[in-house]
């Protein structure tokens, strides 16, 4: 079978993000199969109709990772432009279109009915293989968990637990937009989430239970990438410390594989060993993420996080100490959020100090939450409320408006305090940089 990989994402804000989820699915792929991967990062619509005409595929996988950027104030919805990209793939091929993907997963339903497609395949994308091979040889799709069709719905599937192998384009011509966008590749080391946060889809998209790679095999994936011209390293998994013996034995075998460029990624200010940071610094990491979305107490036990106010100062103590660049996001306006918890939030980042502070004023509700029961149960969306369009948490006791309101109040001149992630602003500003030849993420030169 002849497979076109497409990865439509052309945003970027706050930076391109490579498409790593697509070399997962390729490299799924028995070797009989041939495959071609476009990004419309790199290929135009003119070099995707040539590719169509010349490579000719019979199955085309498209993989959906944003369905929006979930900004209340400055919201981007993308399923119009995939609509539109269907359309104009189905005036040009007879190939079965297959979608998937993050965004996909957690809307698989609402998506399908929405775009023209043959097949979905919820959670991860190395069931793609089972498909491609049971079309090849016309055998039944019905045991392929997670595959939606015409003919029903899917179940969730269970995590997978067949072969998982990254496929690593050897041509840089397939990395290079990145390398001149910020030289920015990424790395995943795990999947699965078994935090509990009430907002959150992580879990349902890659799992409650953690699935650890292979220390070793992320690092000769990285140096991998690292030779093909990657200057910096995202670790793409929902929060890296989530398993502190793996994250360190991560950085280990980077270090002794040779890996030399900087890298960073998503942390949860948890209670950490002394010198947990250290020994990660002299791994190459450079930025921590803080997935730390409140600084009241009382928001962080609704959000049910697994840390407290003043776990956070440790951590961001600890992080700063071991010279790293550091910053926080936050995540406003959930249940429980009033003018008081806003002002305890505010209050308590005085005492973070040379950081970024990256806030969110209004929380999407996913499916498969608690933050959605809770709001079914107060009639804030029924169950019949079609999510794919973003709806937001309403707390009754103050606007998202009024929360940015404060946040902006209390930011006063400060540029290191960001509403959402900057929006077009920011983007140019990264994009002159990038032209300039910066790399990394670059809110770095925001701190304060
Ligand atoms: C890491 C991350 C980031 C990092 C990326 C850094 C980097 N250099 O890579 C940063 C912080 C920059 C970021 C930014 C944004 N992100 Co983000 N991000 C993630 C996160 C945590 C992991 C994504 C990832 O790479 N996973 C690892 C790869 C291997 O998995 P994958 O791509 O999902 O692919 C697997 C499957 O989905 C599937 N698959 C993928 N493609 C296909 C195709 C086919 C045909 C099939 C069958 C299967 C398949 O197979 C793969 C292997 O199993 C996800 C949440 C999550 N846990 O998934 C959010 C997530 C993707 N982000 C999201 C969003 C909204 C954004 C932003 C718009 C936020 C903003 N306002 O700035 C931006 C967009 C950036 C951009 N230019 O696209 C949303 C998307 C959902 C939505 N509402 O649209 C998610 C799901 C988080 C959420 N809110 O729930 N993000």
């Amino acid at each position: 079978m002849k497979v076109l990989l497409i990865s439509p994402n052309t945003l970027t804000v706050p930076y391109p993000v490579y498409p790593i989820g697509l070399d997962y699915v390729a490299g799924c792929l028995a070797a009989e199969h041939q495959v071609e991967i476009a990004d419309l990062n790199i290929i135009d619509r003119e070099g995707l109709a040539s590719l169509l005409l010349d490579f000719s595929p019979d199955i085309i996988g498209l993989s959906l990772r944003n369905v929006d950027n979930t900004e209340i104030e400055t919201p981007l919805f993308f399923i119009e432009e995939y609509k539109e990209l269907v359309a104009w793939l189905r005036a040009r091929s007879q190939a079965v279109l297959v979608c998937g993907g993050a965004g996909f997963t957690i809307l698989p339903q609402e998506i399908f009915a929405a775009l023209d497609l043959d097949y979905g395949i919820i959670g991860e994308g190395e069931r793609f293989g089972l498909l491609v091979d049971a079309l090849a040889n016309k055998h039944s799709l019905s045991d392929i968990p997670g595959l939606l069709s015409h003919s029903g719905p899917a179940q969730v599937p269970a995590p997978w637990t067949g072969k998982q192998q990254r496929h690593v384009p050897r041509s840089t011509a397939h990395y290079q937009f990145y390398l001149d966008h910020g030289g920015m590749l990424n790395l995943q080391t795990k999947r699965g989430c078994s935090f509990r946060c009430i907002y959150c889809p992580y879990p349902h998209i890659e799992g409650k239970t953690q699935r650890l790679l292979p220390p070793d095999e992320v690092a000769r994936t990285a140096l991998g990438l690292e030779q093909a011209g990657a200057k910096y390293f995202f670790i793409t998994d929902s929060i890296f410390n989530s398993d502190i013996g793996h994250s360190l034995a991560v950085a280990k075998a980077f270090q002794q594989c040779g890996v030399s460029i900087p890298w960073g990624g998503f942390f949860a200010p948890l209670k950490l060993p002394k010198g947990y940071f250290k020994t990660m610094h002299e791994a190459g990491l450079k930025h921590v993420e803080f997935g730390t979305e409140s600084l009241c107490r009382k928001m962080l036990q609704n959000y049910r996080k697994p840390f407290q106010p003043e776990d956070v100062l440790t951590a961001h103590r600890q992080a700063l100490d071991a010279e790293l660049h550091v910053a926080h996001y936050f995540l406003m306006g959930g249940p429980g959020e009033s003018e008081n918890t806003v002002q305890e939030t505010l209050t308590n980042i005085a005492s973070l100090n040379k950081t970024v502070l990256f806030f969110f004023t209004g929380i999407r509700i996913y499916p498969h939450t608690a933050l959605y029961d809770l709001a079914l149960a107060e009639d804030q969306i029924s169950a019949t409320t079609d999510l794919l369009k973003p709806v937001f948490y309403e707390s009754d006791a103050i606007t998202h408006q009024a929360i940015e309101k404060a946040i902006l109040h209390q930011a006063g001149k400060r540029i290191n305090w960001i509403v959402g992630s900057g929006g077009t602003e920011a983007a140019a500003t990264v994009s002159k940089m990038h032209q300039r030849g910066y790399t990394g993420p670059l809110w770095e030169y925001l701190i304060r």
